[in-house]
Protein backbone atom coordinates (compact mmCIF):
# COMPACT_ATOMS: atom_id res chain seq x y z
CA UNK A 1 0.00 0.00 0.00
CA UNK A 2 1.24 3.41 -0.65
CA UNK A 3 -0.03 6.89 0.34
CA UNK A 4 -0.87 9.37 -2.42
CA UNK A 5 -1.22 12.97 -2.76
CA UNK A 6 -4.80 14.56 -2.84
CA UNK A 7 -5.38 17.24 -5.32
CA UNK A 8 -6.70 20.28 -3.82
CA UNK A 9 -8.92 23.15 -5.06
CA UNK A 10 -7.78 24.24 -7.87
CA UNK A 11 -6.68 21.46 -9.38
CA UNK A 12 -8.23 21.15 -12.91
CA UNK A 13 -8.08 17.35 -12.76
CA UNK A 14 -11.43 17.47 -9.95
CA UNK A 15 -13.44 18.74 -12.24
CA UNK A 16 -13.49 15.62 -15.10
CA UNK A 17 -15.63 13.18 -15.52
CA UNK A 18 -14.31 9.69 -14.05
CA UNK A 19 -14.28 6.59 -16.33
CA UNK A 20 -16.09 3.60 -15.71
CA UNK A 21 -13.73 0.56 -14.03
CA UNK A 22 -13.99 -1.95 -17.30
CA UNK A 23 -12.28 -4.37 -15.09
CA UNK A 24 -11.18 -4.98 -11.46
CA UNK A 25 -7.32 -6.88 -12.13
CA UNK A 26 -4.93 -5.68 -9.88
CA UNK A 27 -3.97 -1.69 -10.80
CA UNK A 28 -7.78 -1.29 -9.74
CA UNK A 29 -7.24 -3.72 -6.22
CA UNK A 30 -3.98 -1.68 -5.89
CA UNK A 31 -5.55 1.70 -6.59
CA UNK A 32 -8.31 0.78 -3.57
CA UNK A 33 -5.62 -0.29 -1.42
CA UNK A 34 -4.15 3.36 -1.75
CA UNK A 35 -7.29 5.07 -1.73
CA UNK A 36 -8.07 3.45 2.23
CA UNK A 37 -4.61 4.30 2.99
CA UNK A 38 -4.87 7.67 2.24
CA UNK A 39 -8.25 7.99 3.35
CA UNK A 40 -7.39 6.93 6.85
CA UNK A 41 -4.19 8.95 7.30
CA UNK A 42 -6.27 12.17 5.68
CA UNK A 43 -8.15 11.20 8.03
CA UNK A 44 -11.26 11.22 6.24
CA UNK A 45 -14.52 9.22 6.32
CA UNK A 46 -14.67 9.07 2.17
CA UNK A 47 -12.35 9.46 -1.02
CA UNK A 48 -12.86 9.17 -4.79
CA UNK A 49 -10.12 8.18 -7.21
CA UNK A 50 -9.90 11.76 -8.97
CA UNK A 51 -9.16 13.37 -5.81
CA UNK A 52 -6.05 10.86 -6.08
CA UNK A 53 -5.62 11.70 -9.53
CA UNK A 54 -7.38 8.70 -11.32
CA UNK A 55 -10.09 9.52 -13.62
CA UNK A 56 -11.91 5.70 -12.79
CA UNK A 57 -15.19 5.57 -10.46
CA UNK A 58 -14.11 4.50 -7.35
CA UNK A 59 -14.96 5.08 -4.29
CA UNK A 60 -14.16 4.54 -0.82
CA UNK A 61 -16.23 5.06 2.72
CA UNK A 62 -15.82 4.43 6.32
CA UNK A 63 -18.03 5.44 8.23
CA UNK A 64 -17.55 3.92 12.23
CA UNK A 65 -17.49 6.25 15.07
CA UNK A 66 -14.09 7.27 16.64
CA UNK A 67 -14.17 3.93 19.07
CA UNK A 68 -15.87 1.42 16.76
CA UNK A 69 -13.81 -1.18 14.58
CA UNK A 70 -13.20 0.04 10.75
CA UNK A 71 -15.88 -0.72 8.15
CA UNK A 72 -14.50 0.17 4.97
CA UNK A 73 -16.44 0.08 2.39
CA UNK A 74 -15.87 0.21 -2.08
CA UNK A 75 -18.08 1.68 -4.08
CA UNK A 76 -16.63 0.75 -8.04
CA UNK A 77 -19.02 2.55 -10.86
CA UNK A 78 -21.55 3.77 -8.29
CA UNK A 79 -25.13 5.01 -9.67
CA UNK A 80 -28.01 6.59 -7.74
CA UNK A 81 -31.00 4.94 -8.70
CA UNK A 82 -33.41 6.55 -6.87
CA UNK A 83 -33.61 9.70 -4.39
CA UNK A 84 -35.88 11.01 -1.80
CA UNK A 85 -38.00 14.40 -2.45
CA UNK A 86 -37.45 14.89 1.30
CA UNK A 87 -34.00 17.07 1.64
CA UNK A 88 -31.48 16.23 4.32
CA UNK A 89 -28.89 19.42 5.82
CA UNK A 90 -25.45 18.07 6.88
CA UNK A 91 -22.17 20.30 6.83
CA UNK A 92 -19.84 18.82 4.93
CA UNK A 93 -15.79 19.38 4.18
CA UNK A 94 -14.08 17.35 1.41
CA UNK A 95 -9.94 16.27 1.72
CA UNK A 96 -9.81 18.60 -1.57
CA UNK A 97 -11.00 22.04 0.32
CA UNK A 98 -9.33 21.56 3.59
CA UNK A 99 -10.38 23.70 6.39
CA UNK A 100 -13.71 24.60 4.57
CA UNK A 101 -17.05 23.73 6.00
CA UNK A 102 -20.58 24.46 5.00
CA UNK A 103 -24.29 23.16 5.24
CA UNK A 104 -25.55 21.52 1.84
CA UNK A 105 -28.84 20.34 1.19
CA UNK A 106 -29.36 17.22 -0.16
CA UNK A 107 -31.61 14.31 -1.00
CA UNK A 108 -32.20 12.66 2.51
CA UNK A 109 -32.49 8.69 1.24
CA UNK A 110 -30.86 6.97 -1.97
CA UNK A 111 -30.49 4.18 -3.33
CA UNK A 112 -27.07 3.30 -5.04
CA UNK A 113 -25.92 0.29 -6.94
CA UNK A 114 -22.47 -0.67 -7.49
CA UNK A 115 -19.91 -3.61 -7.79
CA UNK A 116 -17.93 -4.26 -5.30
CA UNK A 117 -14.38 -5.61 -5.06
CA UNK A 118 -15.06 -9.11 -6.70
CA UNK A 119 -17.33 -7.26 -9.33
CA UNK A 120 -20.12 -8.49 -7.65
CA UNK A 121 -23.27 -6.01 -8.08
CA UNK A 122 -25.05 -4.70 -5.10
CA UNK A 123 -27.84 -2.07 -3.99
CA UNK A 124 -27.92 -0.45 -0.75
CA UNK A 125 -30.55 1.91 0.76
CA UNK A 126 -28.92 5.08 2.00
CA UNK A 127 -29.24 7.56 4.79
CA UNK A 128 -28.34 9.94 7.31
CA UNK A 129 -24.48 10.41 6.90
CA UNK A 130 -24.19 7.73 4.36
CA UNK A 131 -26.56 9.26 1.81
CA UNK A 132 -24.90 12.66 2.39
CA UNK A 133 -21.22 10.98 1.99
CA UNK A 134 -22.07 8.69 -0.91
CA UNK A 135 -23.76 11.82 -2.67
CA UNK A 136 -20.51 13.78 -2.31
CA UNK A 137 -18.00 11.19 -3.64
CA UNK A 138 -20.63 10.58 -6.25
CA UNK A 139 -20.33 14.29 -7.47
CA UNK A 140 -16.59 13.83 -6.70
CA UNK A 141 -16.62 10.83 -9.96
CA UNK A 142 -18.39 13.54 -12.24
CA UNK A 143 -16.39 16.43 -11.71
CA UNK A 144 -18.41 18.23 -9.14
CA UNK A 145 -17.43 19.48 -5.61
CA UNK A 146 -19.51 20.67 -2.79
CA UNK A 147 -19.09 24.05 -3.12
CA UNK A 148 -21.28 23.82 -6.26
CA UNK A 149 -24.17 23.40 -3.97
CA UNK A 150 -23.60 26.32 -2.01
CA UNK A 151 -24.29 29.73 -2.93
CA UNK A 152 -22.33 31.73 -5.63
CA UNK A 153 -21.06 34.15 -2.81
CA UNK A 154 -19.70 31.59 -0.63
CA UNK A 155 -18.57 29.68 -3.55
CA UNK A 156 -16.65 32.63 -5.32
CA UNK A 157 -14.76 33.38 -1.48
CA UNK A 158 -13.93 29.94 -0.98
CA UNK A 159 -12.42 29.67 -4.61
CA UNK A 160 -10.64 32.48 -4.76
CA UNK A 161 -9.00 31.76 -1.64
CA UNK A 162 -7.99 28.92 -2.87
CA UNK A 163 -6.69 30.05 -6.11
CA UNK A 164 -4.56 32.92 -4.30
CA UNK A 165 -3.00 30.12 -1.99
CA UNK A 166 -1.82 28.27 -4.99
CA UNK A 167 -0.41 30.90 -6.75
CA UNK A 168 1.55 31.89 -3.63
CA UNK A 169 3.03 28.33 -3.22
CA UNK A 170 3.21 27.81 -7.00
CA UNK A 171 0.85 24.88 -7.35
CA UNK A 172 -1.57 26.05 -9.51
CA UNK A 173 -1.59 23.63 -12.42
CA UNK A 174 -2.73 24.75 -15.73
CA UNK A 175 -4.35 22.01 -18.62
CA UNK A 176 -1.58 22.47 -21.24
CA UNK A 177 1.42 23.94 -19.25
CA UNK A 178 3.43 26.34 -20.25
CA UNK A 179 7.14 25.08 -22.00
CA UNK A 180 10.19 26.52 -19.59
CA UNK A 181 11.40 29.45 -20.92
CA UNK A 182 15.31 29.32 -21.72
CA UNK A 183 17.72 32.22 -20.21
CA UNK A 184 17.98 33.09 -23.91
CA UNK A 185 14.36 33.91 -24.37
CA UNK A 186 13.59 35.70 -21.54
CA UNK A 187 13.10 39.82 -21.98
CA UNK A 188 14.20 40.80 -18.20
CA UNK A 189 15.00 38.94 -15.18
CA UNK A 190 12.82 39.12 -12.31
O1 LIG B 1 -14.62 13.29 -0.39
C1 LIG B 1 -13.99 13.84 0.49
O2 LIG B 1 -13.39 14.87 0.26
C2 LIG B 1 -13.96 13.24 1.87
C3 LIG B 1 -14.91 13.93 2.84
C4 LIG B 1 -16.22 13.17 2.85
C5 LIG B 1 -17.41 13.88 3.42
C6 LIG B 1 -17.39 14.41 4.70
C7 LIG B 1 -18.50 15.04 5.21
C8 LIG B 1 -19.64 15.15 4.45
C9 LIG B 1 -19.64 14.64 3.18
C10 LIG B 1 -18.53 14.00 2.66
C11 LIG B 1 -14.24 13.91 4.21
O3 LIG B 1 -13.97 12.89 4.73
S1 LIG B 1 -13.94 15.43 4.97
C12 LIG B 1 -13.28 14.96 6.57
C13 LIG B 1 -14.33 14.54 7.53
O4 LIG B 1 -15.50 14.80 7.34
C14 LIG B 1 -13.96 13.78 8.75
C15 LIG B 1 -12.65 13.48 9.03
C16 LIG B 1 -12.34 12.76 10.18
C17 LIG B 1 -13.32 12.35 11.04
C18 LIG B 1 -14.63 12.65 10.77
C19 LIG B 1 -14.95 13.36 9.63
ZN1 LIG C 1 -14.78 15.77 -1.32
Amino acid sequence: MALRDILILPDPRLRLVSDPVKAIDAETRKLIADMFETMYAAPGIGLAAIQVGVPKRVVTLDLAKKDEPLQPQVFINPEITWSSDEKGVYEEGCLSIPEYYEEVARPARVKVKFLDIDGRPHEAEADGLFATCIQHEIDHLNGVLFIDHISKLKRDMVTKKFAKAAKLTGTTKSVAPHPPVSDKTRTHTV
